[in-house]
């Protein structure tokens, strides 16, 4: 019989074998993918995105356990195909227009797929138009926007402003990050959140759908 912490202490480690192997043992043992996922992989990533806000944590920790965490996802993909899985809400995240940056974003997206976001990444320089698009396509709740280059930062803007002129606004929230990205420039182009870091970004997608901590 596997312990489901045993699961998330492999993420916590970024032992991704480690996580495979438990995983693969857990199933086999009879446990619910489900059950596993969100009493294994997911407490491990919630540990990692705190120890990450409070500089326990750097960068190339949190993608390590993200890698764990994704070799664990692999195992219970085929078994979740076609089963209609609670998510905490859905996500349609890119790099805007002109911008090839996504270390961060990727950071930001396996973090919120790893909080029990679904998450569909739509890369880099995407367009307003497409963002418009593929969010409606997804019927997403977020569209997620990242931004490494102060010269990109208006497409976010242009993004909202595609949004709007779609009349789809206010069926989507809009968070904003990225390390030229503040809080004022959010509130200056009416984006519904911004957020620093990728911890930060699991607590802001949650406080945007009204989904407690
Ligand atoms: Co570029 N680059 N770069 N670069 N690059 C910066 C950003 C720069 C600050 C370097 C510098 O001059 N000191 C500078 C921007 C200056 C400015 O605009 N103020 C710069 C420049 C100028 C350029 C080029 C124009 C250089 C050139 O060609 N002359 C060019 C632009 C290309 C383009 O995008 N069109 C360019 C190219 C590149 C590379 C391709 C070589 C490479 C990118 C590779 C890649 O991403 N696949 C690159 C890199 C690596 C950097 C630096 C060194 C590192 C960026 C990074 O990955 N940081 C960067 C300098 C620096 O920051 N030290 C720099 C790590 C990452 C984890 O942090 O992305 O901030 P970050 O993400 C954080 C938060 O910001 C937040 O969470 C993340 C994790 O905590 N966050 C969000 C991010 N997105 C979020 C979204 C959210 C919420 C939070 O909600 C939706």
């Amino acid at each position: 019989m596997v312990d489901l912490a045993q699961i998330s202490q492999a993420v916590i480690e970024g032992k991704a074998d480690e996580t495979e192997k438990l995983v693969k043992a857990a199933l086999d043992a009879g446990t619910d993918p489900e059950k596993v996922i969100y009493e294994g992989l997911v407490p491990g990533m919630n540990v990692v995105g705190d120890k990450f806000r409070k500089n326990e944590y750097y960068v190339p920790e949190v993608l390590i356990a993200a890698r764990a965490m994704q070799r664990g996802m692999d195992v219970l993909q085929p078994l979740l195909q076609g089963r209609k899985i609670k998510t905490l809400g859905k996500v349609v995240i890119g790099t805007v227009e002109g911008d090839l940056h996504d270390i961060g974003k990727n950071l930001v997206a396996m973090m919120l797929k790893g909080s029990g976001f679904e998450v569909v990444d739509l890369g880099v320089d995407v367009k307003a138009e497409e963002f418009v698009a593929k969010a409606k396509e997804a019927q997403a709740e977020i569209v997620a926007m990242s931004a490494l280059l102060t010269t990109t930062m208006p497409s976010m803007k242009k993004t909202i402003e595609a949004l709007q002129q779609a009349g789809v606004r206010e069926q989507f929230k809009v968070m904003i990050g990225g390390a030229p990205v503040t809080q004022q420039y959010a509130d200056e182009i009416g984006a519904d959140g911004f957020a620093p870091d990728a911890a930060s970004a699991v607590d802001k997608a949650k406080e945007l759908l009204g989904i407690s901590a």
